[in-house]
């Protein structure tokens, strides 16, 4: 039926001989693009792309399917009606999920499968790319889930030249399979011109020997942006990525971490290799950025690099190359050892390097967004090539008076309140202060600052209200056992001080109870509230 549709407009079109323009146009069109069910027109994925022109679709219904597919070079979309939870193509364990190896361009697109169970190995003649193979082609792969695929080179995804935008998927649980294996999630090449992108990809729990997360060689002009690599394992380098021999990649803003043998290993890079706003930290057995053979055309430039007990945040190796990468505006730190060693070490104080801790809210939970008080906020290159006007939330950058390092912007007013007793134990029927202190950590101004302060009375002898004073704004007693102070607006860095007068009565603990709020976001609220207990006795 579809194909008698398309044969009857071809004929009309070749009918309008009046006008060759015209018919020149249309027919390059193709008639009006077709829709091809799975399953309902054809029994496999393959055979809806066998059937398929360009400009057509093929449009999937929720299932599995055990198959292979192969884009043949169409200008094709292939996607699934419920999304890749609900549809899932499995090879078997054999051969590549999918494979764009004619010369496809971005008018094919891959989307909402999990692609699941590829294998690519050199016995087989075709050693990359286990759930994904791109070969020579530049298509849109995007929504997908790769996961549990095994190959040499790209267990996940194995680009070997070509252009194509990776995006937005989730690439998981892939394996190296030979000795000397790169890219556990995703390999590329593509010598000297090639851009491939891989950009918003959560690249989890893979490994390879080389590069656990990302492994590249001769990789052009490729750009990683916006990725989470973390929990993958490079064998031997490399655990979120590795990058060797050509590469001209531009690696911005990714938060690579907890990943085995280090965040990023640079082995051989040519000018234009250049790591702008990541945010690296918790990586094991290795340095944040470890700089070694022909890295010194390497740029870096904002990054947060936090590194692991033993190990220099950034490391540039002086056995195999004489002179350091170009570090800017980066914050290395490492707890228990100079945050930046080998020949690039001298880098704290000059041009914008800085080591001290960067301050995440809760790394322990994965939480690497920065606190008020870090001294990564405001400290990076505002105009450093590559930047995006989002950070990885979505969230505007610049805010403040620069770039923040790492990956996050800060905004928001971060509030903490500090409350202190005295004397502590204290006498009955004696006067006891309690002083509180509220801060604004910033980064941005904080307004309409309330403080709410109350201390249930839990004495036989009851607790006598003396007295309450601020150094700015206004504080009231509710006639009880709390008060309320608006303290109007607190600058960024500045302090409100309370000081408030009981007697307490009778014996036993005493407990206050603080908590300062404002109208702005407030990026860690575990210090705005804060509690002190005093122990009242007799005479
Ligand atoms: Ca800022």
């Amino acid at each position: 039926m579809r194909s008698l549709q398309r044969r009857v407009t071809h004929a009309v079109v070749a009918s309008a001989t009046f006008c060759a323009v015209l018919v020149s146009a249309s027919t390059t069109a193709s008639a009006a693009p077709v829709v091809r069910n799975v399953p309902g027109d054809y029994p496999s994925i393959q055979a809806g792309i066998d059937a398929a022109v360009n400009g057509d679709s093929v449009l999937v219904a929720q299932g599995t399917y055990v198959e292979n597919i192969d884009f043949k070079g169409k200008a094709i979309k292939v996607k699934s009606t419920r999304g890749a939870a609900a549809t899932t193509i499995d090879a078997g364990g054999r051969g590549p999920v999918v494979t764009f190896a004619s010369g496809e361009g971005r008018a094919s697109l891959l989307r909402g499968f999990t692609l699941q169970h590829g294998r690519a190995e050199t016995a087989a003649n075709v050693s990359t790319g286990g759930g994904v193979r791109v070969d020579g082609a530049s298509p849109e792969v995007r929504d997908n889930v790769v996961r549990a695929n095994a190959a040499a080179f790209g267990a996940g995804v194995g680009i070997r030249a070509g252009s194509p935008l990776i995006v937005h998927n989730v690439i998981v649980d892939n394996t190296g399979l030979e000795s000397g294996g790169i890219g556990g999630g995703v390999f590329i090449s593509g010598y000297p011109n090639y851009r491939a992108e891989i950009r918003r990809n959560t690249i989890a729990r893979n490994a390879n020997d080389y590069g656990g997360g990302i492994g590249t060689i001769s990789a052009g002009l490729a750009v990683v942006r916006d990725n989470a690599i973390a929990d993958n394992v490079g064998g031997l380098q490399g655990g979120g990525m590795w990058l060797s021999t050509f590469s001209r990649v531009i690696v911005v803003q990714n938060l690579i971490a907890r990943n085995v043998h280090g965040g990023a290993f640079v082995f051989g890079a040519v000018a234009g290799l250049r790591f702008v706003n990541n945010t690296i930290a918790d990586n094991t057995l290795g340095s944040a950025l470890h700089f070694t053979l022909h890295s010194s055309a390497a740029q870096a430039i904002s990054n947060v690099l936090v590194g692991a007990p033993g190990f220099a945040a950034a490391f540039c190796d002086p056995l195999y190359e004489s002179k350091p990468p170009q570090l800017i505006a980066n914050d290395g730190f490492t707890p228990d050892r100079p945050g930046f060693e080998g020949n690039c070490a001298s880098s704290p104080g000059t041009n914008g390097n800085i080591s001290a801790d960067p301050l995440f809210v809760d790394p322990a939970a994965g939480d690497y967004h920065l606190r008020g008080a870090s001294p990564s906020i405001d400290a990076g290159d505002s105009i450093a090539l590559g930047l995006t006007p989002f950070d990885l939330d979505g969230n505007p950058r610049i805010v403040g008076a620069a770039i923040d390092q790492g990956v996050y912007e800060a905004s928001g007013a971060d509030l903490a309140l500090g409350l202190t007793a005295t004397p502590n134990p204290v006498m009955t029927g004696k006067p006891l202060t309690w002083t509180l202190t509220a801060t604004n950590h910033g980064p941005l101004p904080a307004t309409n600052v309330q403080l709410q302060d109350a201390w249930p009375n839990a004495l036989p002898g009851g607790v006598q209200f003396r007295r309450v004073t601020t150094s700015t704004g206004s504080c009231a007693w509710d006639g009880g056992t709390s008060v309320t102070c608006s303290l109007g607006a607190l600058a960024s860095g500045a302090s409100a001080t309370i000081t408030l007068v009981v007697k307490p009565r009778g014996r036993g603990v005493l407990t206050n109870t603080a908590m300062v709020t404002a109208n702005e976001v407030d990026p860690n609220t575990a210090v705005n509230t804060s509690s002190v207990s005093v122990t009242v006795r007799p005479t």
